[in-house]
């Protein structure tokens, strides 16, 4: 039996959403010249919005924040207008949506980068791991130690961007603190090795992301400031020595800026969720707001999970792809459709906006 409140309105913030499905951040590579979100971006976000929220894929604070090929930003005005597009679509359809704030950090490569420069990074450690760009599949570069004087024009960059997204007609931003990015590579031992305020303590590693969060905070406020951020994934080759102390620090420090939304990554990133052992539950009451959960969410799990007050929220991804009517699919035990693997990163419409609705599906059949 599925529980019913999943169906139900949440308030979150001033807002009120229409159920408690989210519609997770989903990298589509797909943006314009410019890194403009294309017209297809509206069309495949507004498709999307009878999910209680949408989270918009990640999208890059400044041409260094950028790691990968074709994906969005919100640092011009054309990337602003872009985006417009998009939140205009889904309000028209009574929907609301979030931005995730992107920096890559070290998961970039040299010709994403201004004047081919290395990307940055908290130490000078390259990943294992590979980015999309020049149409394929690379190893990312060998970053470099960004210098503590560097720090500040990050967090300004983070901060200029989430009021762009507000600019933009965002109902709020999602900082991306999760999957091996830069505030992740900050807060991981893994990446971080740093000798002065910013490394070697867990107060110390949380800093940027807690600075970040404030600066945000500051700009927009907290009822539309959530974060994201993924505990024990070992995506894009990170690693924590101590992951329960590192986070119950970092949601103790969320918590008392009072973000509307904690959006944790339960287990490896897109795999499997026991992949380490980490009490969640311990996250959940160190936060008095929202608590949304994440990774290999189905409507039985969803539904324990809400019984049993362990989530408020529950953000589900690759099964939006191929299912932009997921939240009528979950309600009415519809079978959900498969997504076509290749057609996930780059390309135009196949794979992005041509899956139909139930609906849609019946009047073709
Ligand atoms: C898949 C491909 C590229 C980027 C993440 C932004 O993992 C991503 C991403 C996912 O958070």
């Amino acid at each position: 039996m599925s529980d019913s409140r999943l169906f139900q309105p949440y308030s979150l913030g001033a807002l009120t959403l229409a159920n408690r499905i989210v519609l997770a951040p989903l990298t589509r590579n797909r943006a314009g010249a410019g890194f403009v979100p294309s017209d297809l971006a509206a069309t495949y976000y507004s498709q999307r919005a009878s999910a209680g929220l949408l989270i918009s894929e990640a999208s890059q604070i400044s041409q260094q924040g950028q790691g990968y090929q074709d994906t969005p930003g919100i640092y011009t005005p054309a990337q602003i207008a872009g985006w417009r597009k998009v939140t205009d679509a889904v309000h028209a359809k009574g929907g609301h949506i979030f931005l995730q704030l992107w920096h890559v950090g070290r998961i970039s490569h040299v010709d994403l980068q201004a004047g081919g420069a290395a990307p940055v990074a908290p130490s000078a450690i390259r990943a294992q791991g590979k980015t999309f760009v020049n149409n394929r599949f690379e190893e990312v570069s060998a970053p470099r130690a960004l210098e503590l004087r560097e720090l500040p024009g990050i967090v300004n960059d983070f901060r200029n961007a989430a009021a762009n997204a507000i600019a933009a007609g965002f109902d709020g931003v999602e900082i991306h603190g999760a999957n091996g990015y830069l505030l992740d590579q900050f807060a991981k031992d893994g990446a971080n090795q740093r000798t002065d305020a910013y490394g070697g303590s867990i107060e110390n590693r949380a800093r940027l992301m807690l600075e970040v969060a404030a600066a945000v905070v500051g700009e927009i406020g907290a009822k539309r400031t959530g974060i994201r951020i993924s505990p024990v994934s070992p995506a894009n080759g990170i690693s924590c020595s101590e992951p329960q102390a590192q986070f119950d620090h970092i949601v103790d420090g969320l918590d008392a800026l009072d973000l509307v939304y904690l959006h944790v990554v339960e287990g490896a990133t897109g795999g499997p969720r026991d992949v380490a052992p980490f009490d969640y539950a311990s996250l959940r009451k160190r936060f008095r707001n929202t608590y949304m959960a994440n990774n290999g969410y189905d409507l039985e799990l969803a539904s324990k999970r809400l019984a049993e007050d362990k989530a408020d929220l529950f953000a589900f991804g690759r099964p939006f792809i191929a299912n932009p009517d997921l939240v009528e699919r979950l309600q009415t035990g519809a079978p959900l459709a498969a997504l076509d693997p290749k057609t996930l990163y780059g390309g135009g419409a196949q794979g992005y906006t041509d899956y139909p609705t139930l609906a849609e599906a019946g009047a073709v059949a």
